[in-house]
């Protein structure tokens, strides 16, 4: 009988999508190939990465003629094809409060984490706030102080500062 096609996954050391799906083929105790794909050197974008997952992200799961290119379908797909060791409860509310605490940490919060945003557009308002404001002591958050300093010194950064507004108002 032909063996079986190995799983491979398309994955970054650094990447928490992948993490994700590592943890899930442990749990399975599956057997996959790692191919790896360094988002920084932006491997994700060669041509070869972008026929398997168009939208140039890892994870990707290859299971033969089959390409899946999201961590939450991926997982999904692993659930219903390696049954053993379930990963979601058979009750139906249980299975909804599992997936939407799983919704919420893959649609509104990794996002955030990913490289083209960095959050360095919800972070640099934050920290001006806290100095204009608070008058913070930024030598007790040196990291933060020096992120402080890079975004100060990027016109769009700048421009954005709230006394460059137009609604600004005047000296009294
Ligand atoms: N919804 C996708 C998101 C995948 C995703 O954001 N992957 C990140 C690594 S965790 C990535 O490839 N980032 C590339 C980048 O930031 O350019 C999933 O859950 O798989």
């Amino acid at each position: 009988m032909a063996e079986p096609a190995k799983l491979t996954l398309y994955s970054d050391w650094w990447s928490s999508c992948s993490q994700r799906v590592l943890i899930v083929l442990n749990i399975k105790g599956l057997e996959y190939e790692y191919k790896a794909v360094n988002l920084l050197k932006g491997e994700h974008f060669d041509p070869e990465f972008e026929k398997l997952n168009p939208m140039n992200y890892v994870p990707a799961l290859v299971d033969g003629d089959t390409v899946i290119g999201d961590s939450f379908a991926i997982i999904l797909y692993l659930e219903d094809k390696y049954p053993q060791h379930p990963l979601l409860p058979q009750d139906p509310k249980k299975k909804a409060l599992n997936l939407q605490a799983a919704s919420i940490v893959s649609s509104s919060i990794q996002p955030l984490q990913n490289l083209a945003v960095l959050a360095d557009v919800f972070l640099a308002p934050q920290i001006y706030a806290g100095l204009a404001r608070f008058q913070i002591d930024m030598s007790l958050y040196p990291t933060l102080a020096r992120l402080n300093d890079a975004y100060n010194e990027l016109p769009a950064f700048q421009a954005a500062l709230p006394q460059r507004q137009p609604d600004v108002p005047s000296p009294s």
